[in-house]
Protein backbone atom coordinates (compact mmCIF):
# COMPACT_ATOMS: atom_id res chain seq x y z
CA UNK A 1 0.00 0.00 0.00
CA UNK A 2 3.16 2.21 0.66
CA UNK A 3 4.21 1.87 -2.82
CA UNK A 4 0.47 2.98 -3.96
CA UNK A 5 1.24 6.09 -2.01
CA UNK A 6 4.66 6.91 -3.55
CA UNK A 7 3.50 6.42 -7.00
CA UNK A 8 0.42 8.88 -6.59
CA UNK A 9 2.97 10.83 -4.83
CA UNK A 10 5.48 10.64 -7.01
CA UNK A 11 9.31 12.97 -6.82
CA UNK A 12 7.75 14.34 -9.97
CA UNK A 13 3.98 15.05 -9.22
CA UNK A 14 5.66 17.06 -5.91
CA UNK A 15 7.92 18.65 -8.25
CA UNK A 16 5.15 20.05 -10.58
CA UNK A 17 2.98 20.87 -7.38
CA UNK A 18 6.21 23.29 -6.04
CA UNK A 19 7.00 24.67 -9.66
CA UNK A 20 2.76 25.67 -9.36
CA UNK A 21 2.77 26.81 -5.94
CA UNK A 22 6.66 28.69 -6.56
CA UNK A 23 5.23 32.57 -6.32
CA UNK A 24 1.90 31.99 -5.44
CA UNK A 25 0.18 34.87 -3.39
CA UNK A 26 -3.40 34.20 -4.11
CA UNK A 27 -5.15 30.62 -3.82
CA UNK A 28 -8.68 29.59 -4.36
CA UNK A 29 -9.92 26.02 -2.49
CA UNK A 30 -13.00 24.27 -4.36
CA UNK A 31 -15.18 21.54 -2.55
CA UNK A 32 -17.98 19.34 -4.08
CA UNK A 33 -21.79 20.34 -4.32
CA UNK A 34 -23.84 19.52 -1.06
CA UNK A 35 -20.28 19.75 0.90
CA UNK A 36 -19.57 16.78 3.59
CA UNK A 37 -17.09 16.93 6.42
CA UNK A 38 -14.03 15.53 4.26
CA UNK A 39 -15.24 18.22 1.78
CA UNK A 40 -14.86 20.95 4.56
CA UNK A 41 -12.14 19.47 6.54
CA UNK A 42 -9.55 19.25 3.36
CA UNK A 43 -10.63 22.59 2.22
CA UNK A 44 -9.87 24.65 5.83
CA UNK A 45 -7.10 21.98 6.45
CA UNK A 46 -5.17 23.53 3.31
CA UNK A 47 -6.31 27.48 3.79
CA UNK A 48 -5.00 27.28 7.49
CA UNK A 49 -2.10 25.88 6.04
CA UNK A 50 -1.53 28.24 3.05
CA UNK A 51 -2.37 30.85 4.88
CA UNK A 52 0.37 30.18 7.42
CA UNK A 53 2.41 30.40 4.20
CA UNK A 54 1.47 33.88 3.58
CA UNK A 55 -0.87 33.31 1.09
CA UNK A 56 -4.31 34.97 0.36
CA UNK A 57 -7.01 32.04 0.43
CA UNK A 58 -11.11 31.56 -0.65
CA UNK A 59 -12.74 28.26 -0.12
CA UNK A 60 -15.81 27.71 -2.43
CA UNK A 61 -18.39 25.56 -2.08
CA UNK A 62 -21.22 25.74 -4.35
CA UNK A 63 -24.01 25.24 -1.76
CA UNK A 64 -23.81 26.33 1.99
CA UNK A 65 -21.88 24.21 4.38
CA UNK A 66 -23.72 23.39 7.29
CA UNK A 67 -22.58 24.57 10.67
CA UNK A 68 -21.75 21.47 12.35
CA UNK A 69 -19.11 20.78 9.70
CA UNK A 70 -18.10 24.95 9.33
CA UNK A 71 -16.77 25.34 12.67
CA UNK A 72 -12.62 24.93 12.42
CA UNK A 73 -10.56 27.80 12.65
CA UNK A 74 -10.47 30.07 9.18
CA UNK A 75 -14.54 29.04 8.53
CA UNK A 76 -14.44 33.22 7.90
CA UNK A 77 -12.28 32.17 4.06
CA UNK A 78 -15.27 29.67 3.36
CA UNK A 79 -18.05 31.33 0.62
CA UNK A 80 -20.96 29.70 -1.19
CA UNK A 81 -21.39 30.32 -4.63
CA UNK A 82 -25.26 29.96 -4.65
CA UNK A 83 -25.44 33.14 -2.30
CA UNK A 84 -22.19 34.86 -2.61
CA UNK A 85 -21.43 34.77 -6.21
CA UNK A 86 -20.19 37.92 -5.94
CA UNK A 87 -17.81 38.10 -3.53
CA UNK A 88 -16.70 34.65 -5.58
CA UNK A 89 -16.41 36.57 -9.00
CA UNK A 90 -14.81 38.95 -7.84
CA UNK A 91 -11.86 37.15 -5.94
CA UNK A 92 -11.32 34.19 -8.89
CA UNK A 93 -9.57 35.81 -11.44
CA UNK A 94 -7.49 37.77 -9.11
CA UNK A 95 -5.78 33.86 -8.09
CA UNK A 96 -2.56 32.01 -9.70
CA UNK A 97 -3.49 28.73 -8.55
CA UNK A 98 -6.89 26.36 -7.73
CA UNK A 99 -7.25 23.31 -5.48
CA UNK A 100 -10.08 20.98 -5.99
CA UNK A 101 -10.65 18.74 -2.79
CA UNK A 102 -12.81 15.54 -2.68
CA UNK A 103 -13.82 15.82 -6.26
CA UNK A 104 -12.30 14.66 -9.41
CA UNK A 105 -15.01 15.66 -11.94
CA UNK A 106 -15.79 19.36 -12.52
CA UNK A 107 -19.53 18.33 -12.61
CA UNK A 108 -19.46 17.47 -8.93
CA UNK A 109 -19.44 21.48 -8.42
CA UNK A 110 -22.87 21.86 -9.64
CA UNK A 111 -23.55 23.64 -13.22
CA UNK A 112 -23.60 27.25 -12.29
CA UNK A 113 -20.00 27.38 -10.34
CA UNK A 114 -18.33 24.33 -12.82
CA UNK A 115 -19.77 26.69 -15.88
CA UNK A 116 -17.90 29.59 -14.11
CA UNK A 117 -14.97 28.32 -13.59
CA UNK A 118 -14.50 26.49 -16.96
CA UNK A 119 -13.91 30.11 -18.11
CA UNK A 120 -11.17 30.76 -15.59
CA UNK A 121 -7.31 29.61 -17.31
CA UNK A 122 -5.92 29.23 -14.02
CA UNK A 123 -4.07 25.89 -13.06
CA UNK A 124 -5.89 23.11 -11.29
CA UNK A 125 -4.47 20.82 -9.17
CA UNK A 126 -6.98 18.11 -7.60
CA UNK A 127 -6.53 16.24 -4.24
CA UNK A 128 -9.20 13.51 -3.54
CA UNK A 129 -9.95 9.81 -3.50
CA UNK A 130 -13.32 8.92 -5.80
CA UNK A 131 -12.78 6.66 -8.31
CA UNK A 132 -12.41 7.43 -11.66
CA UNK A 133 -11.14 10.47 -12.19
CA UNK A 134 -11.47 13.35 -14.84
CA UNK A 135 -8.00 13.82 -16.57
CA UNK A 136 -9.30 17.45 -16.70
CA UNK A 137 -6.77 18.79 -14.44
CA UNK A 138 -3.44 20.07 -14.31
CA UNK A 139 -2.25 17.97 -11.57
CA UNK A 140 -3.61 14.69 -10.11
CA UNK A 141 -2.88 13.29 -6.75
CA UNK A 142 -6.16 10.60 -7.18
CA UNK A 143 -6.37 7.40 -4.56
CA UNK A 144 -9.15 5.52 -3.90
CA UNK A 145 -7.44 3.39 -1.19
CA UNK A 146 -7.38 6.31 0.97
CA UNK A 147 -10.22 6.54 3.26
CA UNK A 148 -10.47 10.49 2.59
CA UNK A 149 -9.05 13.62 0.96
CA UNK A 150 -8.44 14.11 4.40
CA UNK A 151 -5.91 11.36 5.26
CA UNK A 152 -4.70 11.61 1.40
CA UNK A 153 -4.05 15.39 2.16
CA UNK A 154 -2.41 14.57 5.10
CA UNK A 155 -0.04 12.61 3.37
CA UNK A 156 0.69 15.20 0.90
CA UNK A 157 1.31 17.49 3.71
CA UNK A 158 3.91 14.97 5.53
CA UNK A 159 5.86 14.48 2.15
CA UNK A 160 5.68 18.27 0.77
CA UNK A 161 5.77 20.61 3.61
CA UNK A 162 6.91 18.59 6.51
CA UNK A 163 5.12 17.75 9.77
CA UNK A 164 5.93 21.43 11.09
CA UNK A 165 3.65 22.56 8.87
CA UNK A 166 0.79 20.23 10.88
CA UNK A 167 -0.44 22.88 13.41
CA UNK A 168 -3.01 22.53 15.36
CA UNK A 169 -5.85 24.77 12.88
CA UNK A 170 -4.64 22.48 10.22
CA UNK A 171 -5.00 19.17 11.84
CA UNK A 172 -8.16 20.26 13.52
CA UNK A 173 -10.17 20.23 10.12
CA UNK A 174 -8.22 17.43 9.15
CA UNK A 175 -9.33 14.69 11.87
CA UNK A 176 -12.87 15.97 11.00
CA UNK A 177 -12.56 14.67 7.45
CA UNK A 178 -10.92 11.82 8.23
CA UNK A 179 -13.70 10.77 11.04
CA UNK A 180 -16.81 11.92 9.27
CA UNK A 181 -16.10 9.85 5.75
CA UNK A 182 -14.80 6.98 8.06
CA UNK A 183 -18.44 6.82 10.22
CA UNK A 184 -15.65 7.47 13.23
CA UNK A 185 -13.60 4.69 12.21
CA UNK A 186 -16.08 2.23 11.57
CA UNK A 187 -15.65 1.94 7.48
CA UNK A 188 -13.92 2.54 4.67
CA UNK A 189 -10.63 2.29 7.23
CA UNK A 190 -9.27 -1.29 6.43
CA UNK A 191 -5.73 0.26 6.32
CA UNK A 192 -3.23 0.59 9.54
CA UNK A 193 -2.02 3.67 8.05
CA UNK A 194 -5.64 5.19 8.47
CA UNK A 195 -5.13 5.21 11.93
CA UNK A 196 -1.99 6.32 11.64
CA UNK A 197 -2.56 9.38 10.28
CA UNK A 198 -5.53 10.31 13.24
CA UNK A 199 -2.78 9.17 15.17
CA UNK A 200 -0.26 11.66 14.13
CA UNK A 201 -3.88 14.51 13.84
CA UNK A 202 -4.19 13.62 17.54
CA UNK A 203 -0.06 14.40 18.28
CA UNK A 204 -0.52 17.34 16.82
CA UNK A 205 -3.00 18.30 18.81
CA UNK A 206 -6.08 17.92 17.91
CA UNK A 207 -8.98 17.90 20.35
CA UNK A 208 -11.03 14.57 19.71
CA UNK A 209 -13.98 15.16 22.34
CA UNK A 210 -14.22 18.49 20.71
CA UNK A 211 -14.77 17.80 17.67
CA UNK A 212 -17.00 14.76 17.78
CA UNK A 213 -19.17 17.17 19.83
CA UNK A 214 -19.61 19.79 17.91
CA UNK A 215 -19.53 17.67 14.61
CA UNK A 216 -22.18 14.70 16.37
CA UNK A 217 -23.86 17.12 18.93
CA UNK A 218 -24.80 19.58 17.93
CA UNK A 219 -27.94 19.36 15.45
CA UNK A 220 -30.84 21.38 15.99
CA UNK A 221 -34.53 20.05 17.15
CA UNK A 222 -35.79 19.88 14.53
CA UNK A 223 -33.48 18.03 12.37
CA UNK A 224 -33.34 15.49 15.10
CA UNK A 225 -37.50 15.31 15.08
CA UNK A 226 -37.29 15.21 11.45
CA UNK A 227 -35.15 12.15 11.44
CA UNK A 228 -37.40 10.42 13.62
CA UNK A 229 -40.43 10.96 11.64
CA UNK A 230 -38.57 10.11 8.53
CA UNK A 231 -38.06 6.69 10.13
CA UNK A 232 -41.11 6.01 11.66
CA UNK A 233 -43.79 7.36 8.99
CA UNK A 234 -41.48 7.70 5.96
CA UNK A 235 -39.99 4.66 5.41
CA UNK A 236 -40.66 1.59 3.39
CA UNK A 237 -38.96 -1.76 4.10
CA UNK A 238 -39.04 -4.23 0.99
CA UNK A 239 -37.38 -7.40 -0.40
CA UNK A 240 -37.93 -8.84 2.92
CA UNK A 241 -36.75 -5.78 4.86
CA UNK A 242 -33.49 -6.19 2.99
CA UNK A 243 -33.71 -2.41 1.65
CA UNK A 244 -34.96 0.48 3.38
CA UNK A 245 -36.04 3.78 1.18
CA UNK A 246 -36.85 6.73 3.50
CA UNK A 247 -39.08 9.39 1.24
CA UNK A 248 -37.76 13.46 2.33
CA UNK A 249 -40.89 14.95 0.04
CA UNK A 250 -41.01 19.37 0.11
CA UNK A 251 -44.20 19.67 1.97
CA UNK A 252 -42.10 17.34 5.25
CA UNK A 253 -39.17 19.68 4.48
CA UNK A 254 -40.77 22.67 4.71
CA UNK A 255 -42.99 21.22 7.61
CA UNK A 256 -39.57 20.63 10.23
CA UNK A 257 -37.82 23.62 8.50
CA UNK A 258 -35.71 21.89 6.61
CA UNK A 259 -31.72 23.23 5.73
CA UNK A 260 -28.87 21.65 4.16
CA UNK A 261 -27.36 19.31 6.53
CA UNK A 262 -30.24 18.28 8.25
CA UNK A 263 -30.37 14.72 6.48
CA UNK A 264 -26.64 14.13 7.56
CA UNK A 265 -26.10 10.09 8.67
CA UNK A 266 -30.05 10.21 8.02
CA UNK A 267 -29.39 7.40 5.06
CA UNK A 268 -26.79 5.38 7.04
CA UNK A 269 -29.39 4.85 10.43
CA UNK A 270 -31.94 2.02 8.55
CA UNK A 271 -28.16 0.35 7.81
CA UNK A 272 -28.78 -0.36 11.95
CA UNK A 273 -31.32 -2.96 11.16
CA UNK A 274 -29.90 -6.35 11.28
CA UNK A 275 -31.81 -7.20 8.07
CA UNK A 276 -31.46 -4.06 6.16
CA UNK A 277 -28.24 -4.48 3.45
CA UNK A 278 -29.27 -1.68 1.53
CA UNK A 279 -30.27 2.41 2.37
CA UNK A 280 -31.74 4.80 0.07
CA UNK A 281 -33.19 8.12 1.03
CA UNK A 282 -34.70 10.25 -1.73
CA UNK A 283 -34.80 13.61 -1.24
CA UNK A 284 -37.25 15.95 -3.04
CA UNK A 285 -35.28 18.88 -4.61
CA UNK A 286 -37.43 22.68 -5.49
CA UNK A 287 -36.27 22.13 -8.81
CA UNK A 288 -38.45 19.07 -9.70
CA UNK A 289 -35.26 16.16 -9.91
CA UNK A 290 -35.06 13.76 -7.46
CA UNK A 291 -31.39 13.15 -5.38
CA UNK A 292 -30.81 9.70 -4.34
CA UNK A 293 -28.25 8.59 -1.71
CA UNK A 294 -27.26 5.29 -1.09
CA UNK A 295 -25.06 3.14 1.24
CA UNK A 296 -24.69 -0.65 1.76
CA UNK A 297 -23.37 -3.05 3.72
CA UNK A 298 -20.00 -4.97 2.24
CA UNK A 299 -22.45 -7.79 0.77
CA UNK A 300 -23.28 -5.24 -2.37
CA UNK A 301 -21.30 -3.24 -4.55
CA UNK A 302 -23.76 0.07 -5.71
CA UNK A 303 -21.96 2.75 -7.24
CA UNK A 304 -22.06 0.48 -10.71
CA UNK A 305 -25.74 0.87 -10.28
CA UNK A 306 -26.05 4.57 -9.83
CA UNK A 307 -23.87 5.27 -12.74
CA UNK A 308 -26.14 3.04 -14.61
CA UNK A 309 -29.51 3.88 -13.76
CA UNK A 310 -29.14 7.28 -11.70
CA UNK A 311 -26.82 9.67 -13.17
CA UNK A 312 -24.44 9.20 -10.56
CA UNK A 313 -21.45 7.14 -9.02
CA UNK A 314 -18.93 7.36 -5.96
CA UNK A 315 -17.78 4.74 -3.65
CA UNK A 316 -18.71 1.12 -3.75
CA UNK A 317 -20.77 1.22 -0.50
CA UNK A 318 -22.01 4.85 -0.85
CA UNK A 319 -22.97 6.56 -3.36
CA UNK A 320 -25.90 8.93 -5.31
CA UNK A 321 -27.39 10.10 -7.89
CA UNK A 322 -29.78 12.24 -9.27
CA UNK A 323 -33.56 11.36 -10.65
CA UNK A 324 -35.31 13.56 -13.39
CA UNK A 325 -38.54 12.93 -12.65
CA UNK A 326 -41.44 13.06 -10.07
CA UNK A 327 -40.84 11.96 -6.42
CA UNK A 328 -44.00 9.64 -6.88
CA UNK A 329 -42.29 8.39 -10.45
CA UNK A 330 -38.94 8.41 -8.37
CA UNK A 331 -40.02 6.09 -5.44
CA UNK A 332 -41.48 3.44 -7.83
CA UNK A 333 -38.58 3.24 -10.03
CA UNK A 334 -36.30 3.58 -7.05
CA UNK A 335 -38.00 -0.14 -5.71
CA UNK A 336 -37.88 -1.47 -8.96
CA UNK A 337 -34.84 -1.31 -9.88
CA UNK A 338 -33.42 -2.36 -6.19
CA UNK A 339 -36.40 -5.21 -5.91
CA UNK A 340 -34.35 -6.70 -9.71
CA UNK A 341 -30.82 -5.92 -7.93
CA UNK A 342 -31.25 -8.07 -5.37
CA UNK A 343 -33.59 -10.60 -6.91
CA UNK A 344 -31.78 -14.39 -8.56
CA UNK A 345 -31.64 -12.59 -12.07
CA UNK A 346 -29.49 -9.88 -11.41
CA UNK A 347 -29.27 -6.63 -13.72
CA UNK A 348 -26.31 -6.59 -15.93
CA UNK A 349 -24.34 -3.79 -14.37
CA UNK A 350 -21.39 -2.71 -16.06
CA UNK A 351 -18.41 -0.99 -14.92
CA UNK A 352 -19.37 2.53 -15.06
CA UNK A 353 -17.42 5.94 -14.27
CA UNK A 354 -17.93 7.46 -11.02
CA UNK A 355 -19.63 10.63 -10.00
MN1 LIG B 1 -14.53 12.27 0.83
Amino acid sequence: MMDTLNSVLAPSSLARLRRLLDGVQRVAIFCHARPDGDAIGSSLGLANLLVAQGCTVMCVAPNLAPEHIAWPEGHEWLYCYESESADVRAFLPTCELFFCLDFNNLARLDEPLMLYLETLPQPRVMIDHHPYPDLDFDLLFSMPEASSTCELLTELILRFWGREALTKRVATPLYMGLMTDTGSFSYSCSRGRTFEIAGILVDQGVDVPNIQSHVYNSRSFDSVMLQSFLLLRKTNFFAGKRVALIKLSQATQNEYYYQPGDSEGLVNLPLSIAEVEISILLTERVNGTVRVSVRSTRAHTINHLMSRYFNGGGHPQAAGGTLRMSMHQAINFTQEIFEQFLSPKQLVVEEGRGE
